[in-house]
């Protein structure tokens, strides 16, 4: 993409979020398939228009500075009072090759999945195979976070109340989803120095559903993101693509139920989560990686003041380059998918399974 494509792109994006451009023809709707104009409900909002188009939309000032502050603050009480690094053996959180190693060690990381979990960055650690944090950040162990999840909007508190209010519900319900629910939520630190990247991905690998992809992240920046403290980056129209691989519970290691509590004829040594691959043709080399040049390859970085949200498809490509500034970048995820009310199926392959009857909190 030139320089003056991605202005363009970013240009269409304000006017979007202004409200400036109205969409005149019929296109396709990511989320609704073919969208016909013509009755007055049809008609998306300019920021839908823009999100069907390009695969993210950036809305300015989701949150103000009290809800922002309020989100912090109840994580810094979170991570004093629960997280004592030393109880258990600290699971570090990466991207790279070494991911899959890095989430198998225990039960840990699948037990995330309706709790909050700590999750520490590898600079952090003095050792992976004993989780032993560094000197340093004994005394300020929050420095030493990578990320909490997977379901801090399950608790009462500031988490709970952003994921469940109107504004969340309803601009769900502006881009197309009908009957969302939110499967996994994760605050990322993103620390001073040791903040690590986070590789291109489609969210959809994780939060894979059927018969089609509805995954869709809610991103919102609790800091201000800068290209130098590892804002987003999105690469616009890649949400087009189909999902690549999904990173799935491997059924050598816990047997066909895919069930780690009940597993039978299993072989603990194997991997607990594999990716499969799905349609992969080869012209995406970045996957699970950076691109050597992300501009070249179509990314664009997304800054953000504290409080704006992003709200991108689960199919598009994104990542975060590391933060080597002297700035954290806090931000706070949510991840929903469209529910069973709407024929939609969350893949029993996928890792994060709530236990059986528990559904997925309904927004
Ligand atoms: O914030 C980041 O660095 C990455 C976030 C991400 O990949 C996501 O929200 O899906």
């Amino acid at each position: 993409m030139s320089d003056g494509e991605r202005n363009d792109t970013l240009a269409k994006l304000k006017d979007a979020v202004n409200g400036e451009s109205l969409p005149g023809a019929p296109y396709r709707s990511w989320v609704r398939g073919e969208y016909h104009l013509g009755t007055p409900e049809d008609i998306p909002t300019p920021r839908c228009h823009f999100f069907d188009e390009h695969g993210f939309v950036f809305i300015e000032r989701f949150c103000d500075a009290d809800e922002v502050l309020a989100m912090k603050d109840e994580m810094s009480l979170v991570v004093e009072e629960e997280w004592d690094p030393s109880a258990n053996r600290t699971q570090v959180f990466r991207t790279d090759e070494k991911q899959v190693d890095a989430q198998a060690v225990s039960d840990y990381f699948l037990d995330s999945c309706n709790r909050t979990a700590f999750f520490a960055e590898k600079d952090a650690i003095i050792d992976e195979k004993t989780g032993e944090l560094k000197e340093d950040y004994k005394s300020n162990k929050i420095l030493a976070l990578n990320k909490v999840g997977h379901g801090t909007h399950t608790s009462d508190g500031a988490f709970k109340d952003y994921t469940t209010s109107e504004k969340v519900r309803s601009l769900l319900r502006e881009l197309g989803w009908k009957a969302p629910v939110v499967p996994q939520s994760m605050y990322i630190f993103k620390q001073a120095k040791i903040g690590g990247e986070v590789t291109s991905h489609q969210d959809s690998t994780f939060l894979f559903t059927t018969p089609r992809q509805t995954c869709v992240g809610l991103w919102l920046a609790l800091d201000d993101a800068t290209v130098d403290n590892g804002c987003l980056w999105v690469r616009p129209g890649s949400h087009r693509e189909k999902v690549r691989r999904q990173f799935i519970r491997n059924p050598e290691h816990f047997g066909e139920t895919l069930d780690y509590k009940k597993g039978t004829g299993v072989d603990r040594s194997q991997p607990q989560m594999i990716f499969k691959q799905l349609e992969d043709d080869g012209s995406v080399g970045w996957e699970g990686k950076l691109p050597e040049n992300l501009k070249d390859e179509g990314f664009i970085p997304v800054p953000c003041k504290a409080g704006d949200l992003l709200a991108f498809v689960g199919t598009l490509d994104h990542l975060s380059l590391p933060n080597k500034s002297s700035r954290a970048r806090h931000t706070f995820q949510l991840h929903c998918v469209e529910g069973e009310k709407e024929n939609v199926t969350w893949s029993k392959e996928n890792w994060l399974q709530y236990p059986e009857g528990v559904p997925f909190m309904e927004l």
